[in-house]
């Protein structure tokens, strides 16, 4: 599962995965973003354009951009 950072905004905002499925977010915007969890169980270092986070899930999550904390995500996790 991929979510592409483009725009100010996670693509697509929100997902729906198995549990264990591993999360891969790809910068593809011309700007630094991060992904850091709300609940603090995951966060990225600074991604510049072209760079890459991963994260396995088995607890659902929501998650920001701690640059722009206006950016939000939120990842549903099933089974
Ligand atoms: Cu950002």
């Amino acid at each position: 599962m991929t979510i592409r950072i483009v725009d100010f905004a996670f693509e697509p905002e929100m997902v729906e995965i198995a549990v264990g499925t591993t999360v891969e977010w790809v910068n593809e915007d011309s700007f630094t973003h991060t992904v850091d969890a709300d609940d603090g169980s995951f966060a990225s270092e600074d991604l510049d354009t072209g760079d890459r986070f991963s994260f396995q899930f088995t607890e659902p999550g929501t998650y920001i951009c701690g640059i722009h904390p206006s950016m939000m995500g939120a990842i549903v996790v099933t089974g």
